[in-house]
């Protein structure tokens, strides 16, 4: 019998080759499992039914690699990824790993850094298009601080534009098809991150020379850290027109950026998120990858750790066939239909001293309105139930 929730290249689930080959290593443990080759990586997604791999640039050619190396290793690499029908669809710089970046890469006083951070970054995404990526993701994991008077926060900020103007004109003046996506993050390896949120990178991409090739890459376990609604930071990067990539895990609030597998911990929030993407709710679906930047339990063997990327994948089919039936549902649609109101309905979508006018002569019974119940819980105890298969 054929498996509902089995993955199929048309659902675009993606992983990186850090994901599925993080070895279990961590602050205080060396590494459990074996490193993976990337060929023998993307040879298992394509039989699980994944859509495509992403990398850091050092994920594949080793830091320091010859030319003659890195263009062996690449030329392997693509053939098991036409082998196997797996596409590269997102590529970033791994500029967080070296300790030449332990202090910054984009923001690091010292110029020598910044321009060896730029260098790398060029050759990552001359790597990225040759591989076929769309987006080019940027997490700053180093660009922050612990000792805040080191840098002026003013002058980070100015070399990371600096950093990104100087990339997207790079891009273009290369012909290449590509987006940027930036990835923020409050804390964690550094003391406090510069851009800590979704929100602090929308504004930041405004003040960009190319904004409209940049946008965001927000990331479940990176919001969920700093308090905030990934759904809301999610929402309104749609809203935006800039929700360029997304990086699905799961995370209990006020821990380590955990990484979790898709759902483990928050099975309501990871079904509003499919719902959002899904647009079940009748609004358009978004088409992106649906990355999975999450690792396996250091737990776990290799075969846990294909454990662990099916969990991923089928998680998310689950939650978008209930998503899917709670929005079919007749009492969820009665009860967040739209509140018409012919006497109002159009006067305050835009100013006119005549709609100022009617708006100040309306007579609105705010106690009537203020004992009026929402019947949300009742809308909520629904969704609980489609979530918990009792309904
Ligand atoms: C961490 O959440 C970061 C790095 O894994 C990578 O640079 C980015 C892309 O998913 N996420
Ligand atoms: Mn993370
Ligand atoms: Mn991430």
């Amino acid at each position: 019998m054929s498996d509902l929730y089995a993955p199929t290249p048309e659902d675009r689930f993606t992983f990186g080759l850090w994901t599925v080959g993080n070895p279990g290593r961590d602050p205080f443990g060396a590494a459990v499992r074996p490193s993976l080759d990337p060929c023998d990586i993307v040879r298992k997604l394509g039989e699980l039914g994944a859509y495509g791999v992403n990398l850091h640039d050092n994920d594949l050619v080793p830091f320091g690699a010859s030319l003659a190396d890195r263009d062996r290793i690449v030329s392997g690499f693509r053939s098991a990824c036409e082998e196997s029908g797996i596409k590269v669809p997102m590529a970033t710089t791994n500029l967080f790993s070296h300790p030449i970046f332990k202090d910054g890469a984009f923001t690091a006083n010292d110029p020598e850094v910044r321009a060896f951070a730029l260098q790398k970054t060029m050759q990552g995404i001359d790597l990225g298009v040759e591989l076929g990526a769309e987006t080019y993701v940027f997490w700053g994991g180093r660009e922050g601080t612990e000792v805040e008077a080191c840098r002026d926060p003013r002058s980070a900020i100015q070399r990371i534009r600096e950093a990104m103007n100087f990339l997207c004109e790079y891009v273009r003046d290369q012909g290449y098809a590509l987006k940027f996506a930036l990835e923020a993050k409050p804390n964690e390896p550094r003391g406090d991150i510069y851009f800590p949120t979704t929100g602090h990178m929308l504004h930041f991409i405004e003040t960009l020379e190319n904004s409209e090739m940049v946008g965001v890459n927000p990331e479940v376990a990176h919001e969920t850290m700093a308090g905030l609604s990934f759904v809301h930071g999610v929402g309104q990067a749609m809203e935006a027109g800039k929700l360029f990539h997304i990086d699905l895990n799961s995370q209990k609030i006020g821990r380590y950026d955990q990484d979790f597998r898709f759902g483990a911990e928050d099975p309501k929030q990871a079904f509003l998120l499919v719902r959002l993407l899904e647009g079940t709710s009748g609004t358009p679906r978004w088409e992106g990858s649906r990355h999975f930047d999450a690792h396996a339990y250091r737990t776990e063997d290799v075969d846990g750790v294909w454990d662990f990327a099916r969990g991923c994948m089928r998680t998310y089919k689950i939650l978008k066939e209930k998503a899917q039936a709670f929005d079919a549902d007749p009492e969820v649609r009665e009860l967040i239909a739209d509140m018409k109101n012919p006497d109002i309905d159009g006067l305050l979508s835009s100013y006119s001293a005549d709609n100022a006018q009617r708006i100040k002569s309306l007579e609105i019974d705010a106690d009537a309105i203020g004992a009026r119940g929402l019947r949300w819980e009742r809308l909520d105890q629904i969704l609980m139930e489609h979530l918990l298969g009792a309904r």
